[in-house]
C-alpha cells in the first residue's frame, strides 16, 4: 500500500496535524510525519518531496500557518496529489494561511481543506488511495455509515428531550 506523507511547517502545528495522524492510524494506512518549512528548511522540504514518489508515497499532506507557502512549495516539486491544511496560527485566525494555500497558479494544484481541517485532509488522501484499493474503499464506506448512525442517534436523543 502507498504511504501518506504528513509535513508540517513547525512542530507548533502538531496539535492540529494530530487529527490527520489519528485518522490514518484508524484506517491502518502507513504514514510518515515530518517538520519541514518552506522558509526555514526549503532545501530539505524540496529534497523530501522530489523523492517522495520513488520512496513509496501516494499523497502528501502539507500543514502550515501564517504565510503558508509549504503546500505550494511541495506541489512545485512533485506531481503526487498534495492536500493543504491552512493552520490558524498567529494573529489573523487562519485567513492568511487559507489564502496562501488555496490561491495556487494554474498548473500547480493543491486540494485545500478547511482551516485546521486536518481530519478531512487525511480522509481525502484515503479516498485517493481507495481509487485502486477496494478494501480501503469498503472501510471508508463503513466509516460514512457509522458517522451517519451517530447523527441519527443524536437526532433521536434531541427529539425526546426537545420535542414535547
Ligand atoms: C508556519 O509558521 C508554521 O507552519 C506555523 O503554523 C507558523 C508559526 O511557526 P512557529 O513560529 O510556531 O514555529 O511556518
Amino acid at each position: 500500500m502507498k504511504k501518506i506523507a504528513i509535513i508540517m511547517g513547525s512542530d507548533s502545528d502538531l496539535p492540529i496535524v494530530q487529527k490527520a495522524i489519528n485518522v490514518l492510524a484508524e484506517f491502518g494506512v502507513p504514514y510518515e510525519v515530518h517538520v519541514f518549512s518552506a522558509h526555514r528548511t526549503p532545501v530539505e522540504a524540496a529534497e523530501f518531496t522530489k523523492s517522495a514518489r520513488k520512496n513509496g508515497f501516494g499523497a502528501i499532506i502539507a500543514a502550515a500557518g501564517m504565510a503558508a507557502h509549504l503546500a505550494g512549495a511541495i506541489a512545485a516539486n512533485t506531481t503526487l496529489p498534495v492536500v493543504g491544511i491552512p493552520v490558524a496560527s498567529g494573529t489573523l485566525g487562519g485567513i492568511d494561511a487559507l489564502l496562501s494555500t488555496v490561491q495556487m497558479p494554474t498548473g500547480i494544484p493543491i486540494a485545500t481543506v478547511a482551516v485546521n481541517g486536518a481530519a478531512n485532509a487525511a480522509l481525502l488522501c484515503l479516498q485517493m488511495l481507495a481509487v485502486n484499493d477496494s478494501g480501503l474503499a469498503e472501510a471508508l464506506d463503513k466509516k460514512r455509515a457509522a458517522d451517519k448512525a451517530k447523527v441519527l442517534e443524536k437526532d433521536a436523543m434531541l427529539e425526546t428531550q426537545l420535542n414535547k
